[in-house]
């Protein structure tokens, strides 16, 4: 089969996630910049996104693009056993989904919340994602080009709940999750669920790839106060030398008070937010109002988080009777529960 083709950013959380998921699976691919001189033929996708991912056409049939590193990565599953990043055991496989969509959905906050607040932050984001896409360009389109994402972003801040009230909820977020990740690691885990990394490991690693190592006032938080979870995560960036097998994956007595801990944290902030967002949308009200750690929580209702529910909710029930009490007698008393159980 011909290489696989990614478009993305270096400066966009999700490309990474999808770029270390193709290394650590060891699938033939080629980066391309979106926006570079190499962005070219890339078949057109639905909604302007990236990471687009793109299937090679064999025997003369077009190329196949496609969006959203949550779908990309299942497509992969289909197509590609050796070294998966599902567990068989199905319980355990719902965990690791649960997982990545906290990183995917939530810990996006925390990172478009710095990148877009911070004077430093702004900074440099506005100033080397534009030459990410021409190293090139002259010293006036880049000052153009820098007001305008600057600009942009900024305004977009609201779209994932970034306010003043809201800042702290953000931050401590951000905070507790690198603490509870660097004593995950500490007490001799590698990944979350094992010596193996799984959608979980990528979901937090994509927002991490840029907290903990691209923009200032996160990295210096992250090297303060977590210096492991910095490598881990140059560690998740490229794992294509580690070499794994089914065994590697934990066995669900192993699941300890390390890993619930991330039960816990999403209880505290994701649960609550995904279901005002879901009531939101539900009686098509124009905000998201709701109490999230002891604090106002106020934003756009976002359409894609409110599927991310309905998935979710879809996985646990289609789980057998035995797998998904199991499931459950994880989650139970650790606030996350919520999210399967609370009415919308
Ligand atoms: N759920 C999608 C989210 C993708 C996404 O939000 N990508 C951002 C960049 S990180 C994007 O393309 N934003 C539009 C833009 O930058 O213009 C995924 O997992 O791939």
């Amino acid at each position: 089969m011909k290489p696989l083709k990614l478009v993305g950013g270096y400066g966009s959380p999700y490309s990474r996630k999808m770029r270390a998921v193709l290394r650590f699976r060891r699938i033939p691919f080629s980066w391309i910049m979106r926006g570079s001189r190499e962005d070219v033929g890339i078949p057109a996708v639905p909604v302007a996104l990236i990471p687009v991912l793109v299937f090679p056409g064999e025997d003369g049939k077009p190329d196949q693009a496609m969006i959203d590193s949550t779908f990309e990565i299942k497509r992969l599953e289909g197509m590609f056993h050796e070294r998966s990043l599902v567990p068989r055991d199905p319980a355990l496989a719902f965990v690791q989904e649960l997982l990545e969509d906290y990183g995917d959905e939530w810990l996006t906050k925390p990172m478009f919340h710095y990148r877009w607040n911070y004077a430093a932050d702004i900074h440099k984001a506005s100033h080397i994602l534009p030459l990410d896409r021409d190293l090139n360009l002259k010293p006036e389109t880049l000052a153009k080009a820098s007001k305008f994402i600057a600009e942009r972003q900024i305004s977009r801040l609201g779209v994932v709940g970034s306010n003043e009230v809201t800042k702290p909820v953000i931050e401590d977020s951000y905070r507790r999750l690198l603490k509870l990740l660097d004593n995950h690691l500490a007490i001799g885990n590698r990944f979350l669920m094992g010596a193996r990394p799984g959608v979980g490991d990528f979901g937090l690693f994509g927002q991490l790839s840029q907290l903990t190592h691209f923009d200032p006032t996160p990295a210096a938080i992250a090297s303060a106060e977590t210096p492991r979870v910095v490598s881990w995560v140059s560690q998740v960036e490229d794992a294509s030398s580690l070499e794994v097998d089914d065994s590697a994956w934990i066995s669900r007595d192993a699941i300890g008070q390390s890993l619930r801990a991330f039960f816990v944290e999403i209880g505290r902030v994701y649960a609550p937010f995904l279901l005002a967002n879901a009531r939101a949308l539900k009686s098509k009200a124009d905000k998201v109002e709701c109490e999230i750690d002891g604090r106002p929580w106020l934003q756009q209702p976002f359409p894609y988080q409110g599927k991310c529910l309905a998935w979710l909710r879809e996985s646990r029930a289609a789980l057998g009777d035995s797998d998904r009490k199991f499931v459950d007698s994880i989650l139970a008393g650790t606030g996350a529960e919520q999210i399967f159980s609370a009415a919308i």
